[in-house]
């Protein structure tokens, strides 16, 4: 398994019944009891292993959108909640978009998120964003003020980002934070990626065993460093607090900083350099042993 860049955009064009935006209705009451079912079992898995794995941002936000199981959420309730916390709204859409219509929703506080969810056969992994990834996974920071103001910049930076042809080195600031962040805390190493905290099998592997490194988060290091999107991370960037997050992006033009790295080479994804603040020097046994294609689905 090579390390691969993200490069799951959509192929197709606007999909029928679509917005321009790519937004469509949910579809709430089209949801099959089974679907509601596969919801509340993901859900429960979830809600067994988190406490004291998710950091307390993630967890008061399940709590304020009260976001407890019961099913698959409708939009509409939930966007009262949220809306009314931090601004921010969910749009369905129908699974990966652009990358230009997905900035344009974040810089606007409008997180996209996919109206399916998973089969009852891939519970443990499925390679694009489901519902549950997209609202389980994602939303409940966005209750965070810091964390929502954090998203809401990325989205600018996003579109910016397009314009100087470097979606590449944002699109790893944002997967090493949003999707596959840890955050320090008095108590520990904590969760608030949605890529971990939305995969059972991940959110053990992400603090537990010795097998991936565990980095101090740096902004250069981070968009200098390769990712792959079939398998658990190999290396996870730790930030000391989400209020340091949004200090990275706010303020800082990320235009010399484009310039300076694009004359860098990428790290390589299990690299571990002279700079790096080491939490975990990891073994890499379990991307040695073939990972999830040698373990089957973990
Ligand atoms: N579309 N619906 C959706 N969700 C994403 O997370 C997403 C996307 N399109 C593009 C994209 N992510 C990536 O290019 C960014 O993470 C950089
Ligand atoms: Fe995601």
């Amino acid at each position: 398994m090579g390390v691969v860049e993200r490069t799951d955009h959509p192929q197709t064009g606007l999909p029928k019944g679509a917005d321009p935006d790519w937004t469509i209705p949910q579809g709430y009451e089209r949801y099959s009891e089974a679907e509601h079912r596969t919801w509340t079992t993901l859900y429960e898995r979830q809600a067994d292993i988190l406490p004291g794995r998710a950091c307390d941002a993630f967890l008061h936000g399940l709590d304020a959108l009260d976001l407890h199981g019961q099913g698959i959420p409708d939009f509409r309730q939930l966007n009262e909640k949220l809306s009314g916390l931090t601004g921010w709204r969910i749009v369905a859409v129908p699974g990966l978009v652009p990358d230009a219509v997905f900035f344009e929703h974040l810089a606007n506080r409008r997180f996209p998120a996919a109206n399916f969810i998973r089969g009852a056969d891939e519970l443990d992994y499925l390679q694009e964003p489901d519902i549950f990834h997209d609202v389980f996974g994602h939303v409940p920071m966005l209750t965070d003020p810091i964390f929502a103001d954090y998203m809401q910049a990325y989205g600018k930076g996003g579109v910016r980002a397009l314009a100087l042809g470097r979606l590449d080195n944002l699109a790893r600031l944002y997967w090493y934070t949003v999707e596959f962040g840890l955050l320090e805390t008095h108590e520990g190493l904590r969760i608030y990626g949605a890529g971990i905290v939305s995969s059972r099998t991940e959110t053990i592997f992400a603090l537990a065993p010795d097998s991936p490194n565990r980095l101090g988060f740096d902004l250069e290091r981070v968009m200098r460093t390769l990712y792959r999107i079939d398998d658990f991370q190999q290396v996870y960037f730790v930030i000391p607090s989400l209020h340091y997050l949004l200090g990275v992006t706010t303020g800082t033009d990320f235009g010399p900083l484009y310039a300076k790295i694009s004359k860098m080479p990428d790290i390589p994804i299990a690299a571990i350099e002279p700079s790096d603040r080491v939490f975990t020097r990891g073994t890499q046994d379990y991307a040695r042993s073939g990972g999830r294609l040698r373990q089957g689905a973990a």
